[in-house]
């Protein structure tokens, strides 16, 4: 709940703040407003990442202040986690965090574990952006167009640009407030959307061509290896997204991304993507191991590429067909 963040917040006077592996729009947006946060509140706060802030997120203001370092001489009273559905995601963090630490938990998966002592989950919000919206709202501290800006990325992300059913009145009410700090949409959407390389263009043009569809026609997949990746010399972030093109496919319920696991080779992730309402990809994800939301989620899966495919396709057919029996 919002009031024990509060309250949580009030008591701590130092925080660590981090989000998942793999940083997007939401993750990174959040992460920085909660920063701006605490600072007004006169806390100290300080952001660790596993990973580093993608080179086309990097104009987000104080992006530069995002550590990936594992220094095990932080000092802090509460990590405070965003935009994390379990406390794996946070990936080399979770070092930091020893059993004494406050955790505080705000996240907007419907999969979320609530691994925290504080745990304030709701699926209804956009994004984890979106709920630190409102713990500015909550605690009266007043926003900057740096700020909005911030927030704003969460929420534009997190919703494919307005375009997904987390998408509400409130959304667009507070991406409209936002707007008024001096927000400049179209700017934001060519800062975010059109900064590609050729070699992006050229690695999504490889990823296109791996396309297959299953015979009903419901569900599509793609494939991203190693080598593609190599060959063209581009960054497995600018992937994010491609799964969509997928999804955009006439009849299409249930769309699927392969990539193959940069560090161990012997591990698959999988993104789940659901269209219209027959399809929860977050129970296929969860019985993975994975979760996420009903119509976007995703696992890790150990196997060879075919393998896991085979695996992955067949539970998706299961469920399609509604002989799915693993239900839990
Ligand atoms: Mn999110």
């Amino acid at each position: 709940m919002i009031t024990k963040v509060i309250e949580a917040i009030k008591k701590s006077s130092s925080f660590l703040i981090t989000a998942h592996v793999n940083l997007e729009g939401d993750s990174l947006g959040s992460q920085l407003a909660m920063k701006e946060l605490l600072n007004n509140l006169g806390k100290a706060a300080f952001i660790v990442d596993s990973d580093s802030v993608p080179e086309h997120y990097k104009f987000l203001p104080k992006a530069e202040e995002i550590s990936k370092r594992i220094d095990k001489n932080l000092v802090f009273d509460a990590a405070l986690i965003l935009d994390c559905p379990t406390l794996k995601r946070i990936g080399k963090v979770k070092d930091l965090i020893s059993k004494d630490k406050l955790i505080i938990n705000i996240d907007h998966h419907v999969s979320n574990e609530k691994f925290g002592q504080v745990n304030w989950v709701d699926p209804n919000a956009s994004s984890a952006g979106e709920m630190v919206y409102r713990l500015f709202k909550e605690m009266g501290v007043s926003l900057t167009k740096e700020i909005a800006l911030c927030l704003y990325i969460a929420i534009l992300t997190d919703t494919g640009s307005f375009n997904y059913d987390n998408t509400s009145s409130v959304t667009h009410e507070i991406a409209g407030e936002l707007l008024g700090y001096g927000v400049d949409p179209a700017r934001v959407s060519e800062d975010v959307y059109e900064r590609r390389s050729v070699a992006d263009i050229k690695f999504l043009g490889m990823v296109l061509s791996t396309l297959q569809v299953n015979k009903t026609g419901d569900v599509a997949y793609l494939e991203i290896t190693r080598n593609m990746l190599n060959q063209t010399g581009a960054d497995v972030s600018k992937s994010e997204g491609f799964v969509n093109y997928a999804r955009s496919i006439d009849k299409v319920k249930v769309a699927i991304i392969f990539k193959e696991d940069l560090i161990d080779s012997g591990r698959i992730n999988v993104s789940f993507r659901a269209k219209g309402d027959d399809v929860d990809v977050n129970k296929i994800a969860a019985y993975f191991g994975g979760g996420g939301h009903a119509k976007a989620s995703g696992c890790i899966v150990d196997g060879r590429p075919d393998e896991v495919k085979r695996k992955v396709l067949a539970k998706v057919e299961e469920v399609l067909r509604g002989r799915d029996t693993s239900s839990r």
